[in-house]
């Protein structure tokens, strides 16, 4: 038997509007101050994701890359709880709930432009966020 194309249509469209599970809320790319690489400016620079959803969501193995293909990968820890927020930041430091560190000795996020990638454990492409602009110092990507 045929559907009836309105079904059809129905099942076949994309929520094209809606947010994605996880979203790139922002990134803090040129950290306060001189760029000197101390842990506390390698930590001035970070991004920001969100849980839209009202589930919590596991990030293991979840990854958030930049243009050149610099990657950190989640931790079995990793889970970010219905409407929370986590901010991955680029230096070294203890993981808690909302803030994990990146454990990097050099800056990752351009200080003119760059692209952030947020990939779910599939690989699959969940959001991305760029910026063209060295006079500002951080993007909102929302
Ligand atoms: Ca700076
Ligand atoms: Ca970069």
């Amino acid at each position: 038997m045929l559907l009836p194309l309105t079904l059809l249509a129905a099942l076949t469209a994309a929520p094209s509007s809606a947010a994605p599970p996880v979203q790139l809320t922002k990134v803090y790319y040129d950290s306060p101050g001189v760029d000197r690489r101390s842990n506390t400016s390698l930590n001035g620079e970070y991004v920001t994701i969100r849980n839209t959803t009202r589930k919590p969501i596991d990030l293991e193995h979840w990854a958030i890359k930049d243009m050149t293909g610099y990657t950190y990968t989640f931790g079995p820890d990793a889970v970010l709880g219905p409407g929370k927020q986590l901010t991955l930041r680029t230096g070294q430091g203890s993981d808690t709930p909302s803030t994990a560190y990146w454990g990097r000795r050099a800056y990752v996020w351009n200080n003119d432009k760059d692209i952030a990638y947020l990939r779910d454990s599939d690989g699959r492409l969940i959001d991305s966020c760029s910026y063209n602009s060295s006079r500002a110092d951080y993007r909102n990507c929302l």
